[in-house]
């Protein structure tokens, strides 16, 4: 591989690389390096820092006064499934909320019919769409849930999926089992779970976690709590969709469970918060998904932050709760809805999210991947303001250019 040197890079926005998660005020702390450079051999930073006349390489790409991050990293996607849900979209305008949804067979088990229908090679194109989205938006680092199988076949089939794209793209990825998101129609939930439970020996062959959907009319907290034991039992960290809609103590359980994330959270009690502090466990904030679900109470990412956790930031990308592949516009919620500030923003999509998966990903420390996207834009504070569109220029993964915006045909 090619040595390579970027130059002429307006500010370098540097995570701090840590043995764990940033917590409390850590995260409103990121270096920025003006006017600076990187240098890249065979795929990885071996120096990062204020432009000098000490290096060469075979290739140069000037920077053109843009701005450099790590790449980002997305920690919660369910990105392999059938079909999509659009039509929920006018039942949603007559105030048919999520869980009447799920509860009349459609929703998460539309889903469902459509994946155990799709053979590998559909769901393979579909989420290979996604996944090309995920990376013009700057994305490198993928989380990705299997849970619209419901049976043996279909989960293991999406989890197959789900490592097939791993192969077909320059990134990195983890793959979660995720066999308890709903249950099946006609199924006793006790019975289900105890399928999904013995499931989980094969299924860590193919997931690095084991996650469940802890909410009303899906599984309560004891039976989270005895899949969550059953995992950690057989080895596998696990992770939790918890308090998303109603407060039910997921937050809690979760750092009984040393889980490596509890995601959404939006509902989570004052006695969960605090002990985020203490935990193992990264609150993994889905904005996007309050918004989509149109509703006016957002996770309390200030009250979390204030009191000393550790907070990350994903896209969910779902067909049914957040319909989005853009991070970065996930990032202008953040700002907007959950009143974080810039810095503890873009910890929250690299370093924190990173941790979220276990993934070393997120930071560009020498030693690091070159992992990394130049952003057209002039300053870090810009991505979480000027919303809703692409800001990634040049998307780089292990030092090799993958995507460059493409310009107008006038
Ligand atoms: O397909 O609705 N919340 N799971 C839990 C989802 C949203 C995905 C879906
Ligand atoms: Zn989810």
């Amino acid at each position: 591989m090619n040595d390579i040197i970027i130059r002429n890079i307006k500010s370098l926005i540097l995570p701090k690389k840590s043995d764990g998660p940033l917590k409390g005020r850590e995260m409103d702390e990121l270096e920025i390096v003006d006017q600076a450079m990187i240098v890249i051999k065979d795929g990885v930073i071996v120096y990062r820092g204020e432009e000098n006349d000490e290096h060469e390489a075979s290739e140069i790409i000037d920077a053109g006064g843009m701005i450099a991050s790590p790449a980002l990293v997305d920690p919660h996607t369910h990105v392999v499934h059938g079909g999509s849900r659009e039509h929920e979209m006018a039942l949603k305008r007559q105030g048919v909320d999520y869980l009447k949804i799920l509860e009349q067979g459609g929703g998460i088990l539309n889903t469902v019919e459509q994946t155990r229908k799709a053979t590998h090679q559909e769901l393979l194109d579909k989420a290979s769409k996604n996944i090309t989205r995920m990376i013009q938006h700057g994305v490198l680092t993928v989380e990705s849930k299997s849970g619209y199988g419901l049976d043996r076949e279909n989960e293991l089939k999406q989890l197959e999926v789900s490592r097939e794209i791993s192969k077909r793209f320059p990134i990195t990825m983890c793959h979660t089992f995720l066999g308890p998101h709903a249950i099946p129609k006609g199924t006793d939930g006790e019975a289900f779970l105890d399928e999904m439970i013995n499931l989980l020996d094969e299924a860590k062959d193919y997931a690095d976690f084991a996650d469940i959907f802890c909410e009303t009319g899906v599984f309560t907290i004891e039976q989270s709590r005895r899949y969550m034991e059953a995992a950690n039992e057989k080895g596998m960290r696990v992770k939790i969709h918890a308090d998303e809609i109603d407060p039910l103590g997921g937050l809690e359980l979760a750092i009984e469970q040393d889980a490596i994330s509890a995601d959404h959270l939006v509902a989570a009690s004052d006695a969960g918060k605090s002990m985020l502090q203490d935990s193992g466990t990264v609150a993994v904030l889905l904005p996007g998904t309050t918004f989509y679900l149109g509703k006016d109470q957002y996770a309390d990412a200030r009250g979390m932050i204030e009191q000393g956790g550790a907070v990350s930031l994903a896209t969910d990308y779902n067909p049914g709760s957040c319909v989005t592949d853009n991070l970065q516009m996930i990032m202008a919620i953040a700002s907007l809805k959950l009143k974080m500030t810039p810095n503890e923003i873009w910890n929250a999509v690299t370093v924190n999210a990173a941790h979220a998966i276990d993934a070393e990903s997120g930071t560009l420390e020498t030693g690091d991947r070159a992992d990394m996207v130049l952003w057209d834009a002039p300053n870090h504070e810009y991505i979480p303001y000027h919303y809703g569109v692409n800001h990634a220029h040049t998307v780089i993964a292990e030092g090799r250019v993958v995507y460059e915006r493409p310009g107008l045909t006038l």
